[in-house]
């Protein structure tokens, strides 16, 4: 009967499942074999060449500008982790149907790993840094892979031995090598990782860095510059607050030993500038508030601090800019790039060679050892962190990085305001309410807030006391809050008269426009 030779043999159903599972197992061991090995192997060459790495940072630099924005909005500064999650469900599933497709005879599992590994050959060698032997890593890993998903498939399928009972558990030895490929795979990724992130003592050259002391000290910042309402920013941006966007999945670990600028293209002089060159200058401090083009209405991504760094101005000088000469096209150590228009940097305004941030050496996110600071302009086209390149040369002739992905070649920080506070969906009792925020419109300064509610008249806010037309303001109004369901919205005024922009826009191609707006239900 049916029934009865189900119930004597269990075994005999679940065995075939039993076998997908050990079959997609050994498939995701092989992959991770495959990355482990090749982030090991990538220690010998750059951290940027390991397979896991170059394939995201391709993936990164392949993002569509709408695809980018999507990340933004939705994972915030975790773009990064969001990313690697993906790319690892992905590769975790690649590996899985490698395995299911492995036979000892019919090697399909293997073709996919080495298919995976051209992949990762094809993204390392388009490093901006690579070379020919940055292609060695995924090899090698790739090898090892295809190594580990032979011996483990062929475990699988090796005939039951007659005399010897089947148990439910997968054979012995596959057991044992599933365990050495788990250890090959972890120890090699735990190594590459460490000894990536520690690569070439930066972290003891950033402890050993002194941070200069500017010759043109900035301003002391006056106590009514805060506005002191909790749960509102404060003036200043704390370093661990201070919000990060960049494309450089590994953080570069420059040391001021290896640091250099080397500047060329339409000058009547090149230069090479080392560190001990650089910090031979005058150094300015300088406090600057910093945006990202990406801000939706309303986001943080928008930071103050105080800087401590060289004029790009006077170095220009130095080199003689051809006059036809309209971009400064800077490139990071990792081949990002940024245009800013010449004009911009001498123009007289604060535009810098940075080194410290809030009496700190840069934080290596935020760029360590040097990076560019120009006040007014969007980081996208000034704000290149761990710069190490200059050409000077024309709009009409370069796009750099974001521009060739959609975004505007020039872009000026657009008058924006934002209410922090009371927060989103924070509870509010009718009577008098603090309504709170910041407001910047960077080299134009703020002149005026204004703060409405339900469509009412526009009222006057609280403006905290300025401190230069370079960084932000605060403002605070009083509401008397009446119970229901009430929006409040606010709009700045730049000191050239320009009254923030009423249409909402995306942040592409040149910054976000429109008033931002809360909605509470006041008890
Ligand atoms: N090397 C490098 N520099 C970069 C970027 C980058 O991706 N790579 N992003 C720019 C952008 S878009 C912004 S908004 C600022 C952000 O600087 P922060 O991360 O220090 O806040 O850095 C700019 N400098
Ligand atoms: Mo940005």
């Amino acid at each position: 009967m049916v029934t009865d030779s189900i119930e004597e043999h269990p075994a005999a159903q679940s065995r075939p499942r039993r076998r997908f599972a050990a079959r997609a197992i050994s498939g995701v061991l092989a992959v991770a074999v495959v990355l482990g090995v090749g982030q090991l192997v990538a220690l010998l060459i750059n951290p940027d060449s390991s397979p896991f790495y170059a394939v995201g940072s391709t993936t990164v630099d392949r993002t569509p500008a709408w695809a980018r924005e999507f990340a933004i909005e939705t994972f915030g500064t975790n773009d990064k982790p969001a990313l690697f999650i993906g790319m690892s469900i992905l590769i975790a599933l690649l590996g899985a149907l490698a395995g299911v497709l492995e036979r000892p005879r019919r090697p399909v599992g293997s073709a996919i790993l080495i298919a995976l590994g051209l992949v990762g050959v094809y993204a390392a060698l388009n490093r901006p840094t690579a070379d020919a032997m940055y292609a060695f890593p995924t090899i090698v890993g790739v090898v090892a892979g295809v190594v580990t998903l032979r011996l483990l498939i062929g475990q699988l399928d090796v005939a039951p031995s007659p005399g010897i009972p089947e148990t439910w558990l997968p054979r012995r030895q596959f057991l044992m090598l599933a365990g050495v490929a788990v250890a090959v795979a972890a120890a090699a990724g735990a190594a590459g990782k460490f000894v990536g992130q520690r690569i070439a003592g930066a972290s003891a050259n950033r402890a050993d860095f002194v941070v200069p002391t500017a010759a043109s000290a900035a301003p002391p910042i006056p106590a009514a510059a805060n506005i002191g309402v909790a749960g509102a920013s404060t003036y200043i941006t704390p370093n661990d607050d201070f919000y990060r966007i960049d494309t450089a999945l590994l953080v570069p670990q420059l040391t001021t030993d290896s640091w250099e600028l080397r500047i060329h293209g339409m000058v009547d002089r090149e230069l090479t500038l080392s560190f001990d060159d650089l910090v031979a200058r005058t150094p300015i401090e300088r406090v600057i508030t910093l945006t990202c083009v990406s801000n939706e209405v309303g986001g943080n991504l928008a930071g103050n601090a105080t800087w401590i760094g060289y004029p790009i101005k006077d170095i220009l000088e130095e080199v003689g800019v051809h006059p036809d000469a309209d971009m400064l096209l800077s490139t990071s150590v990792d081949g990002f790039t940024v245009g800013t228009p010449v004009e911009v940097v001498t123009d007289g305004r604060d535009a810098m060679l940075a080194v410290a941030m809030n009496g700190e050496p840069l934080p290596f996110e935020h760029g360590y050892p040097v990076r560019q600071v120009v006040p007014g302009l969007y980081g996208f086209v000034s704000a290149t962190k761990w710069v190490t390149e200059w050409e000077l040369t024309r709009f009409d002739q370069v796009d750099a990085y974001w521009t060739q992905r959609g975004w505007g070649a020039q872009a000026p920080i657009k008058t924006a305001s934002r209410i922090e506070v009371p927060a989103s969906l924070a509870p509010v009792n009718a009577g008098q309410i603090q309504i709170a925020g910041t407001a910047w419109a960077q080299h134009r300064g703020i002149k005026a807030v204004e703060v409405r509610v339900d469509n009412g008249p526009w009222q006057p806010a609280t403006l905290a006391q300025e401190y230069s037309i370079d960084t932000w303001r605060q403002w605070s109004w009083m509401w008397d809050a009446a119970p229901g369901l009430h929006t409040v919205q606010v709009r700045a005024i730049d000191l050239d008269g320009n009254v923030q922009v009423e249409e909402r826009t995306p942040p592409i191609p040149g910054g976000a426009t429109g008033w931002h707006t809360r909605s509470f239900t006041v008890k």
